[in-house]
């Protein structure tokens, strides 16, 4: 693969695909020898270090305007640290410029027959090396120094690493964990044989951030994405100072204490229950349940 680097000096934009102007977060499509290249560009929060410097580091005024005590004005401010995260994705596939792009979007209630039908048809249809990425980590190939914690129990072991969403800072912790073993597709696949793993991951995420970060597990949201994007199991473990983390809504996120607790009570519940899910209208599986709907429509 090219380095971030070259792939930066080679892009050719071509569009945006979304901009977030609350979060300051943006995603362009461009082209890379002729192949589909997404690059995110997110402002970073200021650092404890910059913050006693923003005043005199801040240049370049312009807009300016002053009534009485109050003021304000445009600027650009030099920082020692970073102020932006890029992401890359190279090369591109049509479902990330879907993910990505800006889109109306839709809650689908997906019972246990409309997962066989329509739901599970797609996950077999796509490629496995969507997920090249977990295998890379779970294998040691990637993201090996960043790794927090490793427990390789093939049936309950999984590893614990930073999310590539994470700035790295306290307030806004993301972690994610992924499962060892590659049977568990999403919340669907769920039995109580998994109950050791899934309280295993919990006990060792809040352990792990208690002792890096003195968070406490009250402090913490672990949550399980329906669906997710990608189809081997993960958790994701995040602060709940971060308030409006990627993916903390309802319609997307499942707390795995809830999870737990569902397991428990019912053995067959997540393969029993009507599970709800918010996506995107030109995500494929937005497109196929429009279209079973359709042919119902047509046959009354
Ligand atoms: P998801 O629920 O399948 O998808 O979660 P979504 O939240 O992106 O819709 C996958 C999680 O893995 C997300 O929180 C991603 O930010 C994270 N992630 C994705 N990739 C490709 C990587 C990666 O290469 N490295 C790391 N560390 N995290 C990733």
């Amino acid at each position: 693969m090219s380095s971030i680097d070259t792939i930066l000096q080679e892009f050719r934009f071509e569009r945006v695909l979304s901009h977030d102007t609350r979060t300051k977060l943006l995603f362009v499509l461009g082209q890379i020898n002729g192949e589909n290249c997404i690059l995110s560009f997110e402002k970073s929060q200021y650092t404890d270090e910059d913050i006693p410097q923003l005043a005199c580091q801040t240049h370049g005024l312009t807009d300016i305007t002053q009534n009485d005590i109050y003021g304000w004005a445009s600027a650009r401010i030099t920082t020692v640290n970073p102020d932006t995260r890029v992401k890359i994705i190279y090369p591109a596939t049509d479902l990330h410029i879907r993910k990505y792009e800006q889109q109306a979007r839709f809650l689908i209630q997906e019972t246990p027959e409309l997962f066989k039908m329509i739901t599970w048809p797609y996950i077999q249809s796509l490629d496995p090396s969507r997920i090249q990425w977990v295998y890379n980590i779970l294998e040691g190939k990637s993201e090996a120094e960043r790794v927090i914690y490793r427990d390789t129990d093939p049936k309950t072991g999984f590893v614990i690493l930073p999310d590539m969403k994470w700035d790295g800072s306290k307030e806004s912790l993301y972690w994610v964990v992924i499962a060892a073993r590659d049977d568990i597709y999403s919340l669907r696949s769920l039995t109580p044989d998994h109950l050791d793993l899934l309280k295993n991951i919990r006990q060792r995420a809040c352990q792990l951030a208690e002792e890096k970060f003195g968070l406490k597990q009250k402090q913490l949201r672990l949550f399980v994405h329906y669906q997710p994007s990608y189809y081997h199991f993960h958790v994701h473990v995040t602060a709940v100072s971060f308030a409006d983390a990627p993916g903390v809504v309802a319609g997307q996120a499942h707390l795995l204490d809830t999870v737990i607790d569902n397991l428990q009570l019912m053995a067959d519940y997540y393969q029993r229950a009507t599970l709800p899910f918010v996506v995107g209208e030109r995500h494929p599986l937005c497109i196929a349940y429009q279209a079973q709907e359709d042919g119902i429509e047509r046959q009354e």
